[in-house]
């Protein structure tokens, strides 16, 4: 048992969410070592020392039951069929319509979920939450490079545009790349000046709620400023704070009336991390989003 809320399966254990890690980071542009985000992240959810409580006071377990699946076996060879695995890995969940947290592993492995959503013919919204716009057709003569994800998930059948938030590195032509290709983009600034980022949040799903069928969240620890995430593959300086991310992923999750949530959490690099400083404020993240979507779907 995990924090009281993951668990690994046993009989008569029917989960209500589910958790995969995906320990990959073959597309790493910068810094390698995100194949370990998923069993550092575990190792610290572990600790005995730990609730699982929000700040609102909701005690997890008592609507969660998590299922922790491991990790997908990928290969650190070959990235394609990582991805696929990555996909085949993923679509038993969305056919069947559970809601699921899968944890990173770099950007890239945001391509094979979409290719899941592809192969069971649903369309997606997609929020992505991101100091980069990932918007690149290649990057170092790799067209499945994290720097290309959201590109790619804009090829796919279901696409039904994208919200980038928190994006503050970029060039031209991934910026006209979005406004013809249905890619709301809203920058850091743009962020940092709104009075109530849990509302603007709330906003966001609330239109998206009505105006697309399906929507999946995509969070980039790189959307923080690097002094709350430190131990990301591909920093950038003045990012949003943890209390700021989760003001906003928050209102995002609670604006979901009725979508059953799919989302991932990536690029957590624990060789890069400093005294757990990212590892801490995932945990917080993961808290109070679990604590955000109960209204939703539990
Ligand atoms: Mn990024």
């Amino acid at each position: 048992m995990l924090c009281g809320i993951l668990k690994r399966e046993w009989t008569d254990f029917k989960p209500n969410y589910h958790f995969l890690g995906i320990p990959l980071d073959i597309s790493s542009s910068y810094r390698n070592g995100a194949r370990y985000g998923p069993d550092s992240f575990r190792q610290i959810l572990r600790s005995e020392n730990f609730e699982c409580v929000t700040e609102g006071g909701v005690i997890l377990k008592d609507f969660y039951k998590i299922q922790d699946w491991g990790n997908i076996g990928v290969i650190p060879t070959n990235l394609r069929k990582s991805l696929q695995l990555i996909s085949e890995g993923v679509l038993d969940l969305i056919l069947n319509e559970h809601p699921f947290l899968l944890f990173g592993g770099d950007h890239s492995l945001t391509i094979g979920t979409g290719e899941a959503f592809e192969e069971a013919d649903l369309s997606i919204h997609v929020i992505y939450l991101d100091a980069h716009l990932d918007l690149y057709d290649e990057m170092m003569e790799s067209d499945l490079s994290h720097a290309c994800t959201l590109r790619r998930l804009s090829e796919i059948s279901g696409f039904q545009g994208a919200t980038v938030l928190g994006y503050r590195f970029f060039t031209k032509e991934q910026l006209s790349y979005a406004q013809n290709n249905n890619i709301n983009v809203i920058s850091t600034n743009e962020l940092i000046h709104q009075s109530d980022l849990f509302q603007f949040g709330f906003e966001i799903a609330k239109v998206l709620d009505k105006k697309v069928n399906r929507v999946y969240v995509s969070v980039d620890l790189d959307v923080l400023d690097p002094s709350y995430a430190p131990g990301v593959g591909n920093p950038v300086g003045g990012g949003i704070s943890t209390r700021e991310l989760i003001w906003l992923l928050t209102g995002i999750f609670r604006g979901l009336k009725t979508q059953i949530i799919s989302w991932d959490i990536v690029e957590y690099n624990p060789t890069y991390d400093s005294a757990e400083i990212t590892a801490f404020t995932v945990i917080k993240l993961l808290l109070e989003s679990l604590g955000a979507q109960i209204n939703n779907n539990l």
